[in-house]
């Protein structure tokens, strides 16, 4: 048994939890017409309504006890003092540095200089592929803008780049190439003129086979359409931690965007690995998104923990997933811009918390991360929702909307908000078997007929949403909540003593993938055994070709 699940601050909350049953939040807004004002939270221009959960007065001063007992100020004191957090890698998660504005102290040491340097150095790049003063091999200005990355050197940046698209520069087209399906890059490279093209190769550690393959046909393909190898060094940048490997590939080093061993993939959106949004949206916007950030940081580092948002939204989280059993979270956007801001989180959640040993390596006897997955509202409502509404397992909900949009037109807005808003209260109020009998009364409906409908017509209601409001969709607006993600998976790391910055599952796979691409063609591997039968077997019919292929 681990000592969490033995702590008087869980044990706490297990009596809570039981005590809870029969509770509907419908009696809870009953009788207190100001819960909402109870339950809502602002900071760096986010509204959070929480509201609408399964909490009673006493359940937050639990789960405030629970996050001091687990000591998360001083996990959050950790972080942003440079320490050594990220064990395992025997590394410092400072993201937070790279939007910091007061120094940072790594090893006593300032690193916010170096940021500041890499910084110039993209403003001075991306102004000049934007007012065209930097362009390609023959001279002409710079309209498509290739990144080549997967994982965190692409979610971050595919993400901020599609919900700020009211931001960028009207001759610059991003996209974005990760798979290592050639299909992916096929697909772009038909779409591109060579000599109007850039391609940044994203990757921190530049031994990532997908990018690898990706880069290395991109270039070849370059190549190939301008006639000269010398086309390469106008044409591709590169963003990466390996200043070896990328000097190997062929980029000149001042075309070599540097971060650093201490920002974390999935966290790097804020260094270089943004440079493919700032040349769409420019420097100052980047500056924005940035400033947003820092804002949260300075609220989640400054706040108590009953009026921090990144902390209430982690502690709602483990309310769900360790008292209720819930196993999924649904992130639901309403703001097409933010189309990908679900993917996005399934990263930053599923890989910093999908661990099951604590920072000791002890097995875990309590669950953690939950399947975070989710779609932009409305679509969801017609597909779904369902689920959320009448099904059986109980999936908490982050509603996400803008109050302004950037594309007023007729009455699209006013729907888009109203659907928000009704669907978070009607996860909530449910609708009773009495209301339902009424209203298929007034319809004229046979008691026969009317009994039998009964029951698939109610809805139980009780189900938990966060209502996430932010003013309009800008780059400030977008680092705020970006880093209020940030920080609730770092709370609920820390309450769950788990390591939320490395992430070994991904390193087995970028290993298993080589394994099995080295063996091809080695008759006596495939048929030493060190495969099951299932495997052994594909290997053959899949790869029998894999020349040709
Ligand atoms: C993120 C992960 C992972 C990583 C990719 C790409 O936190 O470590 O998603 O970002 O595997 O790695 P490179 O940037 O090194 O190519």
């Amino acid at each position: 048994m681990s000592r969490l699940t033995e702590s008087p601050a869980w044990k706490a909350l297990v009596t809570h939890h039981a005590a809870f049953r029969g509770i509907h939040m419908r009696e809870l807004f009953a009788a207190d017409p100001r819960r909402n004002e109870r339950y809502t939270l602002r900071a760096a221009g986010l509204t959070l309504d929480y509201s609408k959960n399964l909490l009673v007065e006493a359940t937050m001063p639990l789960l405030h006890a629970l996050a001091r007992q687990q000591d998360v100020p001083g996990w959050i004191e950790r972080m942003f003092n440079g320490s050594r957090i990220n064990s395992t890698e025997n590394r410092a998660a400072f993201h937070v540095a790279l939007r910091a504005t007061t120094p940072m102290l790594l090893d006593g040491h300032d690193v916010v200089p170096s940021v500041l340097r890499v910084r110039a150095a993209m403003r001075r790049f991306t102004d000049g592929v934007r007012n065209g003063s930097i362009v390609g091999s023959t001279g002409k200005a710079l309209c498509s803008v290739v990144n080549i990355g997967i994982g965190g050197s692409d979610l971050g940046p595919l993400m901020a780049t599609l919900a700020l698209t009211p931001y960028r520069h009207t001759r610059i087209t991003p996209y974005f190439v990760s798979n290592v399906d050639g299909t992916h890059l096929a697909e772009v490279l038909k779409r591109v003129q060579a000599d109007t093209t850039l391609f940044i190769v994203a990757s921190k550690t530049f031994t990532t086979q997908e990018t690898l393959a990706n880069a290395t046909s991109a270039r070849r393909w370059l190549i190939d359409q301008l006639g000269t190898e010398d086309a390469v060094r106008h044409h591709f940048v590169a963003l990466s931690t390996n200043l070896a490997a990328t000097g190997h590939f062929g980029i000149d080093a001042e075309r070599v965007f540097e971060f650093w061993d201490w920002v974390g993939g999935r966290y790097s959106l804020w260094s270089a690995i943004g440079l493919s949004l700032a040349l769409a949206i420019g420097m100052d916007e980047f500056e924005q998104m940035l400033a947003g950030a820092n804002a949260m940081d300075t609220h989640f580092r400054t706040t108590p923990l009953e009026s921090n948002l990144p902390v209430t939204l982690a502690l709602l989280g483990i309310w769900y997933t360790n008292f209720f059993g819930a196993r999924a979270h649904a992130v639901l956007p309403y703001d097409q811009y933010l189309a990908r801001f679900p993917a996005y989180l399934q990263q930053l959640e599923m890989e910093s918390n999908g661990k099951s040993v604590t920072r000791d390596g002890e097995p875990v006897d309590y669950a953690t991360c939950p399947v975070v997955w989710g779609e932009p509202g409305t679509n969801g409502q017609h597909a779904f929702y369902q689920l959320l509404h009448q099904g059986t397992p109980l999936v908490p909900a982050d509603f996400i909307a803008p109050v302004y949009s950037h594309n007023p037109m007729g009455e699209h807005h006013r729907l888009l908000v109203a659907n928000f808003i009704a669907q978070t209260e009607a996860l909530m109020r449910g609708k009773t078997h009495a209301e339902v009998r009424s209203e298929l009364k007034a319809q004229g409906l046979a008691d026969e007929a009317l009994e039998r409908l009964l029951p698939h017509k109610a809805f139980s209601g009780n189900r938990p949403t966060n209502s996430i409001v932010l003013d309009r969709l800008t780059p400030h607006s977008l680092g705020a909540l970006i880093a209020l993600y940030e920080h609730k998976v770092f709370v609920q790391g820390a309450v769950w003593n788990i390591n939320s910055f490395d992430q070994w599952g991904v390193e087995l796979g970028k290993q298993l993938a080589q394994r099995i691409l080295d063996e091809v063609g080695d008759s006596a591997a495939s048929r030493s055994g060190s495969h099951d039968a299932s495997t052994s077997a594909l290997i053959r019919h899949m790869l029998r070709d894999s020349a040709r292929i």
